[in-house]
């Protein structure tokens, strides 16, 4: 028989891994793991999610914060959680097949948003960056959407910029896609360079514009002496293909000599800004306009 005071500490022992969990802030996210699918479609069919959008810095004229443009990133505004980042959602949504569905809402919400917040007295166009995974670019169906996306968009002054993922392998058909997207007007990017599947023999075969430099090799970069061979590889190796890199996940003012001295040009990241909503955002391109 446990006596009173066993149970006394296994009780403790419970408090203390829950008020340890509460801590972590994953207390709400582990309970309701069960339903969070059930939520999931239901937020997909409500649209319950917010696009956040970073800006993207360059320094090629001197000016401290010259936006290039900004990044449209979708967090899941949760009922019950508030605000879920994609880290956290986007697993449960490509192990669901919901990812098309996502993307639609993505392109929808970021289409929106511009409408409502125009930049026609900027003389200037702008560019919106846009996650989209390569599987979206499978179906004609999608394709179909995306010419109307680029139309609506180039209407209010923005240029369509494609970040395509390599966490999914970029097949053929994929990349008669990209092809096809480059040709009528859509810039790309490759998101995450260097983290995923990317083959190097597809930086030859699609002439991406941008290449970005995944965040992870970023944070290895704690000063100025620091030397990182991978970084300053992909960036010689992405000049010499005459696509621009773009470094991700910039934090701190050493980062930065270190990347302007290896000759690095466009930045984003939270020593810049962190991603805004988007009336802040727009604000920011007027302001260093
Ligand atoms: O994979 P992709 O590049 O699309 O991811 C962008 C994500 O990185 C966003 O969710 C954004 O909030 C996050 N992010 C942007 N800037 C920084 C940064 O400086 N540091 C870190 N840790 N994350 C960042
Ligand atoms: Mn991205």
């Amino acid at each position: 028989m446990l006596d009173d005071k066993v149970i006394l500490f296994l009780f403790l022992d419970v408090i203390l891994i829950f008020v340890a969990l509460i801590y972590m802030g994953k207390l709400s996210t582990l309970l309701l793991k069960p339903c969070l699918l059930i939520d999931l479609q239901q937020s997909i069919l409500d649209g319950n999610f917010i696009i956040m959008y970073q800006p993207i810095v360059s320094t090629t004229n001197g000016h401290k914060k010259n936006i290039y443009g900004l990044e449209a990133l979708i967090r899941w505004n949760h009922p019950k959680i508030g605000l879920i980042m994609p880290d956290e959602f986007i697993p449960l949504v490509e192990k669901n097949n919901l990812m098309d569905r996502l993307t639609d809402i993505l392109l929808q919400k970021t289409l929106n948003d511009l409408k409502n917040n125009d930049i026609f007295n900027l003389d200037k166009t702008q560019n919106i960056s846009i996650n989209i995974p390569p599987s979206y670019l499978l179906k004609s169906i999608n394709i179909k959407k995306l010419v109307l996306y680029r139309d609506n968009l180039i209407k209010l002054n923005w240029q369509p910029c494609i970040e395509i993922t390599e966490r999914e392998k970029i097949s053929e058909q994929v990349i008669i896609s990209i092809h096809y997207l480059r040709k009528i007007g859509f810039k790309f990017s490759i998101d995450d360079f260097g983290s995923g599947c990317t083959a190097l023999y597809l930086l030859q075969e699609v002439p991406f514009d941008h290449l970005k430099i995944d965040k992870r090799f970023i944070e290895k970069v704690k000063n100025d002496n620091d030397v990182n061979h991978i970084i300053t590889t992909i960036i010689d190796l992405s000049k010499k293909l005459d696509i621009k890199p773009i470094v991700e996940g910039v934090e701190n003012r050493q980062q930065v000599e270190y990347l302007k001295g290896n000759g690095c040009e466009i930045y984003q990241g939270y020593y810049f800004y962190k991603p805004l909503n988007i009336k802040t955002a727009i604000n920011e391109i007027i302001k260093n306009k």
